[in-house]
């Protein structure tokens, strides 16, 4: 049994460990330990607190949560009033910022600025004393917030008790509470799934969850706290600059964002600026500008304040993201892979910088949930580089007659069947090498070096060959001459011969690596190989049905209806009729793949993980015997991933370049093990 000494003694020292954790962890963003072993800390010193409740304080880590819901929030008078920000809009406006400025200083000298994120959240004031947190309220008007002590008590951000030294005795730090865009997603999904309310974006998601009368649903929210600003300071001092207030904060355990700097004159504002926005996308959290603020203290006291607004700080807001305008009509554009995305055509709209007439409704799932329809007032979104997209109807605003979108039953381009397969978002154009739009990736794919290998007939030769009229379909590369090719930009006639061989010698080829270079979906290059060892001719095979072709070992339902599809479509015999006539031909009833041994001659592995029946040397050593190469880095040359458990950032890396991957049943088939 613990002695009430020994357990006063061991209640201290778990809350200094636990709030030394808190700190490093969301302060300096530097955990120490793993989470494991911060919660065994909480529970201990929860089972203590129970043991001895006289021991139990305010600010003790475990009473973040109280349990009693408020019947409403108090008022809260602001003793020095929360101001508001200016905006600026554009470059020329942060200049005339600065210029206003430096004559109402009278320094011809540059200014230095502390520049700052601009959080897309609620401001919140706390107040410390003696380093307790004694009060958080909402910023309200300026004047009058709301006392939300029990729900900011919840943030884990937020310190219950300041650490350090030298805090003074009163402190009011100001800040944004924030929901991350994760949090906001998380929520919003789970929402999504009780057929509850969404929050439209993270900041209202953030106020809504702070102003919860019952703090248990705050805590359940995920906020989050940056400090940037104070209000009252009593019985101690702060630093001279708004930058080395913050870095005192920091001491004292108050979360600052650790994307601010001190930059140097209007020209150090604006690089800040482009260098938020282009990060912006990669921040953990929304901001829609940023913040100059005049970092010295005694020159923000002489440029003072107009009305509510300091002159010394503003906000340099981005472009606004979302704009609301009329979709026209929607149509559907075939992309590379023969997908159909629905793209509204929109009344033309200023949006995110840039005037938007076109904008993406991704697929047909999506315009169903959306509920969108031509004639619609809906919202535009463009955000970064990122193509615009609809992202909502505005229901009161729908006219009487509006008209609802269909999936087209042909492709607008070729006139093919679409097909949208059971379960999947995606239709997609059956037309294949016949469809103009997906001719140059699948002339492309044709090309490369695991289906006929033609080097040298890359990306940019094909878009110039089509482009030229040069090539429609596969078959059209065969007939292609010197003088022609000699005559494109950037090829002399030495390539153009080069090239002209290459292509002379693609014409023998394997029955698997011209499936693979059909471009089938779902027939990568294994698939093609076990199809062309099962049926041994392409006319065998061009007889299966999805029936016979499921029984093909390793071939499921998925891949036998895009094989079964593919060679339903009449365009794509004429393909291979083309190609036949050109020349292209593979011995018949050859069962190996690939063409001379041994069998992995030329092919490159990349292992990744740990491989549960062989070492690393043992893999190696197998891949080797059959004539493969190991290579330690995945890169375009890779041919294959062997992925065993816990991968690493390799697995990553082969899905972004669209390399094969094995896992080590495979693997070991592979090797015949
Ligand atoms: O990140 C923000 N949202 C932010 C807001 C910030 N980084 N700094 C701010 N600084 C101020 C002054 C200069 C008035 C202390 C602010 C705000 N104000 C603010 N937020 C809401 C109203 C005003």
């Amino acid at each position: 049994m613990t002695s009430h000494g020994d357990a006063a003694h061991r209640v201290r020292t778990l809350r200094d460990q636990i709030n030394q954790h808190n700190y490093l962890y969301y302060v300096l963003d530097a955990p120490e330990i793993p989470d494991s072993d911060y919660d065994r800390l909480l529970r201990e010193l929860q089972t203590l607190e129970r043991q001895f409740p006289e021991l139990v304080t305010r600010d003790s880590p475990t009473q973040r949560v109280g349990a009693t819901p408020l019947a409403e929030f108090g008022q809260v008078r602001h003793e020095v009033p929360m101001l508001s920000l200016d905006n600026a809009f554009d470059e020329q406006e942060v200049r005339d910022f600065e210029r206003r400025a430096h004559e109402r200083l009278g320094t011809p000298a540059q200014l230095e600025y502390a520049a700052e994120p601009k959080l897309d959240g609620l401001a919140i004031s706390l107040v410390y004393e003696h380093g307790m947190l004694a009060r958080g309220a909402t910023r309200g008007d300026g004047t009058v917030g709301e006392d939300v002590t029990q729900n900011i008590r919840t943030i884990p951000s937020v310190p219950l008790r300041l650490i350090g030294k030298g805090f003074p005795a009163l402190l009011e730090a100001r800040g944004e509470i924030f929901m991350s865009r994760k949090s906001f997603e998380k929520l919003n999904a789970r929402a999504a799934r009780k057929n509850e309310k969404i929050f439209a974006n993270p900041r209202n998601a953030a106020a809504g969850s702070l102003r919860q009368l019952d703090a248990r649903i705050t805590a359940s929210r995920s906020l989050e706290f940056f400090a940037y600003a104070w209000g009252q300071v009593r019985g101690g001092k702060l630093p001279g600059r708004h930058s080395e207030v913050l870095a005192r904060f920091r001491d004292w355990g108050l979360r600052t964002n650790p994307e601010n700097r001190v930059v140097h004159g209007v020209d150090g504002c604006l690089q800040f600026y482009r260098q938020m926005a282009a990060k912006r996308e990669r921040l953990p959290y929304q901001i829609d500008g940023v913040v100059y603020k005049v970092d010295r203290l005694d020159l923000q006291q002489q440029l003072g304040f107009v009305a509510r607004a300091p002159r010394w700080a503003i906000a340099h807001k981005f472009p606004a993201e979302e704009a609301m305008t009329v979709l026209r009509a929607v149509e559907f554009q075939v992309g590379r892979t023969g997908a159909l995305t629905p793209v509204a055509r929109l009344e033309p709209v200023f949006v995110g910088g840039a005037t938007v007439s076109n904008a993406t409704l991704h697929n047909m799932d999506e315009v169903e949930r959306k509920d969108v329809r031509m004639g619609d007032t809906v919202i535009v979104r463009r955000a970064g580089d990122v193509i615009p997209e609809v992202v909502s109807v505005v229901l009161t605003r729908r006219p009487k007659s509006t008209r609802r979108v269909r999936l087209p039953r042909i492709c607008p381009v070729c006139g093919s069947q679409v097909l949208r397969l059971e379960g999947e978002a995606v239709a997609r154009c059956s037309g294949g090498l016949y469809c103009a739009a997906q001719r140059k990736e699948l002339i492309r794919h044709f090309a490369s070096r695991r289906a006929l290998n033609i080097e040298g007939l890359g990306e940019k030769l094909v878009e110039q060959l089509v482009d030229a009229g040069l090539v429609h379909t596969p078959a059209d590369i065969f007939r292609l001459t010197v003088p022609q090719l000699a005559d494109l930009e950037r090829m002399g006639e030495k390539s153009a011969k080069n090239l002209v061989q290459t292509i002379e010698h693609a014409r023998h080829t394997t029955l698997a690596r011209f499936l693979y270079a059909l471009g089938i979906r779902e027939v990568g290059e294994t698939t093609a190989q076990v199809l062309a060892r099962h049926f041994g001719t392409l006319e065998a095979l061009m007889k299966a049905d999805a029936t016979a072709l499921v029984q093909v070992p390793d071939v499921g339902p998925v891949v036998a209806a895009a094989v079964a599809a593919y060679f339903h479509e009449p365009h794509n015999h004429q393909v291979i009729d083309a190609l036949r006539k050109a020349g292209v031909q593979w011995p018949e009833h050859v069962s190996a793949p690939l063409t001379g041994s041994p069998p992995l001659s030329g092919k490159i592995f990349v292992l990744t993980g740990t491989l549960a029946s062989m070492t690393r040397d043992d893999a190696k050593a197998g891949i080797q015997a059959l004539g493969g190469k190991v290579s330690g880095s995945v890169s375009k040359k890779t041919d294959y991933l062997v992925v065993g458990a816990e991968p690493g950032s390799k697995l990553a890396e082969a899905r972004k370049l669209g390399i094969g991957l094995m896992d080590e049943v495979a693997f070991k088939r592979l090797l015949k093990l």
